[in-house]
């Protein structure tokens, strides 16, 4: 008899990697030289390979294999009852309190990003094959556009010789910003030393500044420096919400005309929440504000509107689902608010995942952030999708349109193995800088 229906899932194949990054600040330390994700590679009776990459660390890893026999065997066309069954089959995790990343406990992250969203990206890319359209195309109401606009997503770093890590050094290398990247940058002129680089290879004319590192008085400096430098550029700082509200709204008071938007300026204070504090910092400053703290899931966003406490949502598909990152985009296009992503170290896979969700953003969306000019280089896939005059380009080929590359897949899966931790601590280099030094989501993390 003649076979109907989609092609079905053959095989799930989970491999975590890693990869090598910067001592890149922020208010949680300093990150770590190498920083850890999964993937998520399916295999279809039709022949195809759909891919996905997510968060990494041995919670997600172990997260996603228990899903390995909800999928294998399922129709590609039946997704969403895959991931229906996969969300019956959760339990929340003992030590996920439900405090989300509102003061950005990192240790948390794990518990917002939701380790089956790889899959849905994986099965997405294989039905946008058999379909033969690009992945774009088959969410929300389709392909808004080509190219999608990109941040240079600016980051102090320290001087790698002052913690006795294996960082990576690439003082060899032919490429100005490859070499920067991994050098020591603090100063308001480095940052802007930063800035052009970026704007020279990729073409920047947005830059968002990683806050919560130095007094706010000299990041503000930094942006004003920045400003300088790109009169015309957009110019935005996330100081993931280190800042009381009383300094926020002195901060940024004086940088109304100068900042685009600021970013989770301040955070849960005084029997307050984080989502009451940000709409009286709204009331008192004429800025945008966006968030990817205080808003990272359907009831959270609810508080945030009824409080009026955000006008940008970085509403990442990995918090929130491919579908449900793009409904978002939808839903604040239609409120008059506006989408964008966040982004944490990742790979060259979530890059072009992340390309297709924003060309089917509709409306006005912000320039995605990025983390991937500190990784450029390590792909894993044949043919990434490049940032060129500030704009990622959308891949036009069926699918997520992109080839993985398994040589390079098993080599970051060995790096992966030979590391004695897999998850985020950026409170190891940290201590380097400053013996004892522990996170607290109140202080700059050069403050103490
Ligand atoms: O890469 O350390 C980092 C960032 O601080 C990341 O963890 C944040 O989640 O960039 C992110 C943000 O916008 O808050
Ligand atoms: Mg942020």
């Amino acid at each position: 008899m003649e076979r109907r229906g989609t092609p079905t899932v053959t095989e799930m194949q989970v491999i975590p990697v890693a990869g090598y990054d910067s001592m890149l600040m922020t208010l949680s330390g300093a990150h770590a030289p190498f920083f850890t994700r999964n993937l998520v590679i399916l295999k279809d009776s039709a022949g195809h390979t759909g891919i996905g990459e997510i968060h990494g660390g041995d919670y997600t890893c172990e997260s996603l294999r228990a899903c390995i026999p909800l999928v294998e065997g399922s129709p590609i066309g039946a997704y969403r009852r895959v991931l229906q069954s996969i969300h019956r089959a959760a339990k929340r995790a003992a030590e996920d309190d439900g405090e989300g990343i509102q003061t950005l406990d990192i240790s948390k992250l794990k518990f917002v990003v939701k380790a089956e969203w790889a899959i849905e990206c994986a099965m997405l890319d294989l039905l946008g094959q058999y379909l033969e359209l690009p992945m774009c195309e088959l969410l929300g109401e389709g392909k808004q556009r080509d190219q999608v606009e990109t941040l240079g997503y600016l980051f102090y770093v320290s001087d790698k010789k002052r913690a006795d890590l294996p960082y990576i050094d690439e003082q060899s290398s032919g490429d100005s910003w490859f070499r920067l990247r991994r050098q020591e940058m603090l100063t308001a002129e480095r940052m802007v030393e930063q800035a052009c680089t970026l704007h020279e290879k990729y073409g920047f004319r947005n830059f968002k500044l990683k806050g919560g590192v130095l007094e706010g008085e000299k990041e503000m400096e930094t942006v004003c420096a920045l400003k300088k430098h790109f009169p015309t550029g957009r110019i935005n700082i996330d100081p993931n919400g280190a800042w009381s509200l009383r300094e926020a709204i002195d901060l940024c008071k004086p940088m109304e005309g100068v900042l685009t938007y600021i970013e989770d300026p301040c955070g849960p204070e005084a029997g307050f929440s984080s989502r009451e504090i940000m709409a009286e910092f709204k009331n008192a400053v004429n800025l945008p504000v966006a968030t990817n703290m205080i808003a990272t899931n359907w009831r959270q966003f609810y508080h945030s509107v009824a409080q009026k406490s955000v006008d940008i949502v970085l509403a990442d598909p990995h918090f929130w689902g491919f579908e449900g990152s793009v409904r978002m985009a939808q839903v604040l296009n239609d409120w008059g608010l506006t989408w964008g992503s966040h982004s944490n170290n990742h790979f060259d896979i979530t890059l072009t995942a992340f390309a297709h969700v924003a060309a089917a953003a509709p409306g006005r969306p912000t320039a995605l952030d990025t983390h991937w000019i500190w990784q450029d280089g390590q792909n894993l896939l044949k043919d990434a999708p490049e940032i060129k005059d500030g704009f990622l380009q959308v891949p036009d080929k069926p699918g997520m349109g992109v080839t993985i590359d398994m040589v390079k897949v098993e080599e970051a899966n060995r790096l992966y193995n030979r590391l004695p931790s897999h998850d985020r601590n950026d409170a190891e280099a940290m201590q380097y800088l400053i013996p004892g030094w522990k996170y607290d989501s109140k202080k700059p993390a050069l403050v103490r």
